[in-house]
C-alpha cells in the first residue's frame, strides 16, 4: 500500500432513535471497502428492515486521519487478495475465539486481528456467528480473522446498550411451536412473524407434537397463515412425521430456529439430521418459564448443505428496535388496509375512520390476528438497557 495520502470512502450508520446519546465510536458499525459498499448500497434498505430507524451515509476521509479518528472505526485496510488469505464462515463465537469453517469444511479456531477488535465499540463482539470472514492460518491449526465480509442480514439484541448481533446472514426463520405440551401460542407465532418480516427472513411455521392432538383442530389457524402466503408444516419429531419436507426446506439455506422452550426444536433438528445428538430435555416447570440464558448462537452444518442455527436465547431478539407505528406494516394482513385509515399515523386501535378495524369487523382480517397485533402494541416496547 502506498504511503501517500489516500481518500477513502467509509460507510457509517446512525441509529436515529438513540442519536442523542451516542457515545463516540457508537456511530460506526462497519467499514466496507468500495466494492462491498456498492453491493451493500443496493441491499441496505432491504437488509436492515428497520426503515427509518437507521440512516446510512457515505463519508470521505483521509486514510491517515481516519485511522486516528474516534468517530470512524476502520475494520481493515489489508489487501485480502493475498493467496494465503482464506475464506470461511463463523460457526460459533466464544469470547475472543471464533470457530471458522473453511471451504473444505474443516473448522479452525481463530483469533481476531487486533485492528478489527477495536473497530466497533457498540458491539459486544465484533465477529458474529454466521459471518463470512477472510482469515489467515497461523501455524498448522489456528488462524486469525482479518476481515468480515458485508453482512446480508443480522439478528440483534441489545446488551447493556450495545448492539449484539446474535447471528448474521440468515435466509429463513423456522418458527417452531407445539400443538400441545406446551399448548400452542398463536400470539407467539405472530410475534416471530413480525421479527421475520422486520429482518427480511423467510418464515416457516412448524407445528410440532401433532401426535398429541387431532390435526383437524389446527385447520382454521393454519388456514389463516396459508392465506397470507406463509409456509406451514405439521411435524412430529417423535413419530418422524413431516421431517422429510422440513429437510427439503432447510437444505442449502441458513435457517435460524425460534420457539419456546420445550416445543421440540432440538428433537426436530435431531430428526432432520440423525447423528446430531442435540440434548433433548423433558418439559419441566422450570423449562416452561423459559430459562434461556445463553445467547451465543451456533451454526450447525447440515450434511445435505446449509446451516441450522440453534440459538437458545432467541426470544431475546424481540422487538427492541421497532417503533409502534411500524408494527402494523409488518402484519401482512393489516398493511394493505392501513393506507385507507383517516389518519396517516393511525395505530388501528381507538381511532375513528380506521380501515383496519373496519376490515376486522367485516372479517376481511382475522380477528385473532388483530388481537395479536393489539397485544404487541400494548406490550412495553423493549428498550435497549443503556448503561
Ligand atoms: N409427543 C411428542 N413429544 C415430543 C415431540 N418432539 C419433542 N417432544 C418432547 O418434548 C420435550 C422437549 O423437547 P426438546 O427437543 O428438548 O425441546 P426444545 O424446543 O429443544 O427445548 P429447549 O431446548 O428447552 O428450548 C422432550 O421431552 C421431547 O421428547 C413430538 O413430536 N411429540
Ligand atoms: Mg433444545
Ligand atoms: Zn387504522
Amino acid at each position: 500500500m502506498s504511503s501517500k495520502k489516500k481518500k477513502q470512502k467509509l460507510r457509517v450508520e446512525f441509529k436515529k432513535k438513540y442519536q442523542g446519546r451516542n457515545r463516540q465510536g457508537d456511530v460506526t458499525r462497519e467499514y466496507l471497502d468500495h466494492d462491498a459498499e456498492t453491493l451493500d448500497a443496493a441491499n441496505s434498505e432491504r437488509i436492515s428492515g428497520k426503515g427509518k430507524l437507521t440512516r446510512r451515509r457515505t463519508i470521505m476521509v483521509d486514510a491517515d486521519s481516519a485511522a486516528k479518528s474516534d468517530d470512524v472505526d476502520i475494520a481493515s485496510r489489508l489487501d485480502v487478495d493475498d493467496a494465503s488469505v482464506l475464506r470461511g464462515r463463523v460457526l460459533e463465537v466464544h469470547g475472543l475465539q471464533s470457530y471458522v469453517e473453511n471451504e473444505q469444511g474443516v473448522v479452525i479456531r481463530c483469533a481476531t486481528r487486533r485492528l478489527l477488535k477495536t473497530m466497533s465499540t457498540d458491539q459486544r463482539h465484533v465477529v458474529a456467528a454466521g459471518d463470512v470472514v477472510r482469515f489467515k492460518m497461523e501455524g498448522a491449526h489456528e488462524g486469525v480473522i482479518l476481515r468480515i465480509d458485508p453482512r446480508r442480514s443480522i439478528l440483534c439484541r441489545s446488551s447493556k446498550g450495545r448492539q449484539h448481533i446474535i447471528v448474521s446472514n440468515c435466509d429463513q426463520l423456522l418458527i417452531v411451536t407445539s400443538a400441545a405440551q406446551p399448548t400452542i401460542k398463536p400470539n407467539l407465532i405472530d410475534r416471530f412473524l413480525v421479527t421475520a418480516e422486520q429482518n427480511q427472513l423467510d418464515p416457516v411455521i412448524c407445528i410440532n407434537k401433532v401426535d398429541l392432538i387431532d390435526p383437524a383442530e389446527l385447520q382454521s389457524l393454519l388456514g389463516v397463515y396459508s392465506r397470507l402466503g406463509y409456509r406451514t408444516l405439521l411435524t412430529s419429531a417423535q413419530k418422524g412425521w413431516g421431517i422429510r419436507p422440513l429437510r427439503d426446506i432447510v437444505r442449502g439455506k441458513q435457517t435460524v430456529v425460534a420457539g419456546q422452550s420445550g416445543v421440540g426444536k432440538s428433537s426436530i433438528l435431531n430428526a432432520i439430521q440423525p447423528g446430531l445428538e442435540l440434548r433433548v430435555q423433558k418439559v419441566s416447570e422450570e423449562n416452561e418459564k423459559g430459562k434461556h440464558t445463553t445467547t451465543t448462537a451456533k451454526l450447525i452444518p447440515l450434511l445435505e448443505g446449509g446451516y441450522i442455527v440453534d440459538t437458545p436465547g432467541i426470544r431475546q431478539f424481540q422487538l427492541w428496535d421497532i417503533e409502534p407505528q411500524e408494527i402494523g406494516g409488518l402484519f401482512r394482513d393489516i398493511r394493505p388496509y392501513a393506507n385507507y385509515c383517516r389518519f396517516p399515523n393511525c395505530e388501528h386501535q381507538h381511532e375513528v375512520g380506521c380501515a383496519v378495524k373496519n376490515a376486522v369487523a367485516d372479517d376481511r382480517i382475522d380477528a385473532r390476528r388483530y388481537e395479536s397485533y393489539c397485544h404487541l402494541m400494548e406490550a412495553e416496547p423493549e428498550k435497549p438497557d443503556l448503561d
